[in-house]
């Protein structure tokens, strides 16, 4: 069934539950890719399915197979990505007894699905996978679970099961909020747009909202890539290490128009919500949980982003407010917000390593991103124009995402050159997935901003803790280059900015899996930095206006 849907990989670790499927596996044209270790498997499918826009699917066999899976499920979950992970079980019959490798996959997993099934009879199992492919993808997309127990897939099905026909319930949809938005948009003066993940199959939709209101745009992690770093009013990143010209238009907004963004702490910070509390709020959002949490005066348009903006457009025609002014003050702050990338200094700046990839990324690139100030840096300094081409684990914020997310990203288009950023600390959580990538044969080129750090822990450490560093030493003494070989792989080592462009061009075209080591300073800190408490200032450098 899944075949049938398009499945063509499937991310997996075998185990004595599966064995039945890892069996059909060889007659059916669906790819599997043995992973080292099951959490990257669920980060791979995650990085397939948001590259390539549809579900990616899991297998992990019971127990501990299972809960390996567990923090690439959540991180997926947090993050909305369409996910479909199949776990072994004991056979239904021994369920509850404590059997070998039991483990109780339905609740540990549900409260970090979308649904999740247990198939106790093997004729409810096309039931469960094509409710499971609907409801993965429907509405706001996030994982959905099936358990199997060992005894069931080991069982024939009646041919005429297959044949049924399964229904989600539509999805609920609320649009009659439109005129009141319209209203509040003519009335507005100091109108900004907040785009975020929900908004990543619409941005055709965004842009040309974006240009007929000419409201300044900003996005959040999870929007990187729905509106072009290029646009000219794009201010680029809002949140704790976004930039100042957003985060200051953003506090003087009079209407804050967010498509596909759920207001996370992350984002809109305590400081910003201080700033702009008589902001209003159009919400576009296809889940009517992440409604109010904002706290301001808000219309609530519960809907798909395309749908929701293609009316909104309709309904504004061409009665738009002139907001010139207001377009020249962000500019302004825009103009302002710049920061010296060519540092020839070292070790090596991050910003500077930012600079030199940003030169190579191309519509045929994608990038992902691991967790810590290597991410934001990436988020902070890259132009990014397409959207999906950025991939980086928002929510759950999961040290280990950025290479086996690449490796995914690879299998789903083999034809795109696919780099991740990462650093050293979550590099070394899943660096066994180089014998993945290279056995495979699905290259990826790895820049490691290696600062011998667990860069972003003694970054608030220094800042908040008095410069009381404490458990964020991660010594110096791995030697990436020897690693990276060792796995059969590539390993340069870089220690000059120079050196930098031609190194990840080499890697990039060069069809082998590489790993680009960069010995980085462990003092750069990435700023702007907007404390949680908003009684603490903002803690910024000389690019930040
Ligand atoms: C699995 C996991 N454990 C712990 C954390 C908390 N954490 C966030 S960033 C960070 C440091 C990351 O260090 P490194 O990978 O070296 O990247 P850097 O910040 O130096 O760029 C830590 C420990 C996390 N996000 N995920």
């Amino acid at each position: 069934m899944l075949e049938d849907r398009g499945t063509d990989t499937i991310f997996g670790y075998p185990g004595g539950s599966v064995i039945p499927i890892y069996d059909e596996l060889l007659d059916s044209s669906v790819r599997h890719i043995l992973v080292r270790h099951e959490q990257c498997a669920a980060h791979m499918a995650d990085g397939y399915a948001r590259a390539k826009n549809m579900p990616g699917v899991c297998l992990a066999t019971s127990g501990p197979g299972t809960t390996n899976l567990v923090t690439g499920i959540a991180t997926a979950y947090a993050d909305s990505v369409p996910l479909i992970a199949l776990t072994g079980q004991v056979a239904a019959g021994s369920l509850g007894l404590g059997a070998f490798q039991e483990v109780d996959a339905y609740s540990l997993l549900m409260p970090i699905t979308k649904h999740s099934y247990r198939v106790l009879d093997v004729s409810r199992l096309p039931h469960a996978v094509s409710e499971a492919w609907e409801i993965c993808r429907m509405g706001r997309k996030g994982p959905v679970h099936i358990d199997l127990p060992v005894d069931q897939i080991n069982s024939e099905i009646d041919e005429e099961i297959l044949k049924e026909e399964y229904g989600v319930k539509p999805l609920t949809e609320d649009l009659s909020g439109i005129n009141e938005a319209v209203k509040w948009i003519r009335e507005s003066k100091r109108p900004v747009i907040l785009v975020g993940g929900g908004a990543m199959d619409a941005s055709e939709e965004v842009m040309r909202f974006a240009k007929l209101t000419g409201a300044p745009v900003e996005t959040t992690l999870m929007g990187m890539g729905a509106v072009p770093s290029s646009y000219g009013m794009n201010l680029g990143p809002l949140g704790l290490h976004g930039r100042m010209c957003a985060i200051t238009a953003t506090r003087e907004a009079d209407l804050i128009i967010s498509i596909g963004s759920r207001f996370s702490d992350r984002t809109y910070s305590a400081h910003d919500r201080m700033e702009c509390r008589d902001a209003k709020v159009i919400h576009i959002d296809i889940d009517p949980t992440e409604f109010g949490k904002h706290g301001h005066p808000c219309v609530n348009i519960l809907s798909d982003a395309k749908k929701a903006l293609t009316r909104l457009i309709c309904a504004l025609g061409n009665r738009i407010p002139d907001i010139s002014g207001w377009k020249q003050t962000v500019l302004s702050y825009k103009e302002r917000c710049t920061c010296r990338t060519d540092s020839d200094s070292v070790p090596v700046s991050p910003r500077r390593v930012m600079k030199e990839l940003g030169e190579i990324i191309d519509d045929g690139t994608i990038v992902t991103t691991d967790v810590g100030q290597n991410q934001m840096w990436a988020m902070h300094y890259l132009k990014i124009e397409k959207p999906r081409q950025f991939i980086s684990s928002g929510t759950f914020g999961t040290m280990g995402f950025g290479l086996p997310s690449a490796i995914g990203a690879k299998a789903a288009l083999p034809d795109k050159n696919v780099i991740t950023v990462t650093g050293d600390g979550g590099f070394q959580m899943v660096i066994q997935e180089l014998s993945t990538s290279v056995t495979e044969d699905l290259p990826v080129t790895v820049v490691l901003l290696n600062n011998g750090v667990l860069g972003m822990v003694r970054q608030m450490q220094k800042h908040y803790r008095g410069k009381r560093y404490s458990g964020v030493d991660l010594g110096n003494k791995t030697d990436f280059v020897t690693v990276a070989k060792g796995f059969g792989a590539v390993g340069v080592r870089i220690d000059k900015p120079s050196e930098l462009r031609d190194a990840i061009k080499e890697a990039a075209g060069s069809g082998r899996t590489t790993v680009i080591e960069i010995k980085t300073d462990a003092e750069a800190d990435i700023l702007p930095m907007l404390p949680a408490d908003p009684s603490i200032p903002i803690i910024k450098d000389g690019c930040c206006f």
